[in-house]
């Protein structure tokens, strides 16, 4: 143990700094230290990152000496199964206890939460609420909202919150590190998104030095597909079609797409990292049919459009290079109504300036800059 470490804290740091954890706000910590019996809840439709995140704070409240729910409404992917502890997720609160907080994170607004929230109004009428989210969509709907737009991942704030609250990161046999880990993961595609940042590293190494197993994690979760989901991508990717000279590019995911593959909705998680691979396209976008209304999943280049602007003419949101919305009409009007506004914003964007067209590297990706 080093000398020197936090006074009042048991955690040492092997890579977070002082000032990390000084960033998470007191409030959300004193509203865990002093909550006995805590529902933690994701959104429905969940990944790694909304579950690491919810996960890891119910750990951290039982290793406080409290009592931890993780909640979504959604069942667990089968692809999460080798980490530990996801099994603990209930699709609902648990009707023996009674809850004195309810810690929501990964969700840019309330309604996110899905069933979870109609089912149980109620509760969530009564019980503070805690806001944990790095979606610069977030207008707050806690009695404390922690929103770090700067923030790779939910899981990155969230190993703050564990360094800031003294839970050592190794605790619960491994699970909050690993949880964490995959949250950070998924959220920066393998550290390869711009969201990424310095800090987002420290997070990574405080968490491998616990022990996280990082190259299981990344092999798990971006180089391990079953043949189905290949095929399936290989479908979508073949009727990839563009406009505007290729700067705008699209697919449709349908439910023959599905049936033919033997896939399920949740496969097509990676898609649009796929389409975004397109050398021209400023905007990658796929669109899901979901019969009466449809999804959307929008992907764009550093400095070009931002993706929460054209999601948010929809009803949705996330983050300026990744968003996301459900559009309420059939998929050929949605996309239809969405390929007019993505083109709309691209022909708005700047003219490229004239230097580039001659630069060996005419992408517009640049290599250093921090998510705006
Ligand atoms: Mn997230």
């Amino acid at each position: 143990m080093i000398p020197g470490g936090a006074p009042d804290g048991p955690t040492a740091l092997a890579a977070l700094t002082a000032l990390d954890i000084a960033s998470v706000p007191s409030a959300v910590v004193q509203r865990i230290r002093e909550a006995r019996t805590v529902m933690t809840v994701c959104h429905r439709d969940p990944e790694a990152d909304a579950l690491g995140s919810a996960l890891a704070t119910a750990l951290m409240v039982e290793h406080l000496g409290g009592r931890g729910t993780p909640v979504c409404a959604d069942p667990v992917p089968n692809m999460y199964d080798f980490l530990p502890q996801l099994e603990r997720f209930r699709q609902g609160p648990d009707p023996e206890l009674e809850y004195d907080l309810i810690v929501v994170g990964d969700c840019g607004e309330l309604e996110r939460v899905g069933s979870v929230l109609t089912d149980h109004a109620d509760l969530f009428g009564r019980v503070p609420i805690v806001n944990i989210d790095h979606h610069v969509s977030n207008r707050g709907f806690g009695v404390v909202d922690w929103v770090d737009a700067e923030a790779a991942a939910t899981c990155e704030m969230g190993t703050l919150l564990a360094g800031r609250l003294g839970v050592p990161f190794g605790a619960a046999d491994g699970a909050l590190a690993a949880n964490l880990m995959a949250g950070v993961v998924i959220d920066t595609a393998n550290f390869q998104h711009p969201n990424t940042t310095a800090r987002t590293l420290r997070v990574a190494s405080e968490l491998r030095a616990a022990g996280a197993p990082l190259y299981e994690i990344a092999k798990r979760l971006y180089r391990t597909k079953p043949n189905l989901q290949l095929q399936l991508f290989g479908r979508v990717l073949a009727r990839l079609e563009t406009s505007l000279e290729g700067r705008l590019v699209w697919s449709t995911l349908l439910p023959d797409d599905l049936s033919a593959t033997g896939a399920t909705a949740a496969h097509s998680e990676g898609l649009i990292d796929l389409l975004a691979q397109s050398e021209s396209g400023e905007v990658a976008i796929v669109f899901k049919d979901l019969g009466p209304t449809s999804r959307i999943s929008v992907r764009t280049k550093d400095g070009g459009v931002d993706a929460t602007v054209l999601t948010g003419r929809f009803g949705g949101g996330g983050h300026a290079r990744a968003a996301g919305a459900t559009i309420d009409r059939p998929v050929t009007e949605a996309r239809a109504v969405v390929l007019a506004e993505a083109e709309r914003l691209i022909r708005a964007l700047p003219d490229p300036e004239p230097s580039a067209a001659a630069s060996p590297n005419p992408g517009r990706l640049t290599s250093a800059s921090p998510d705006a």
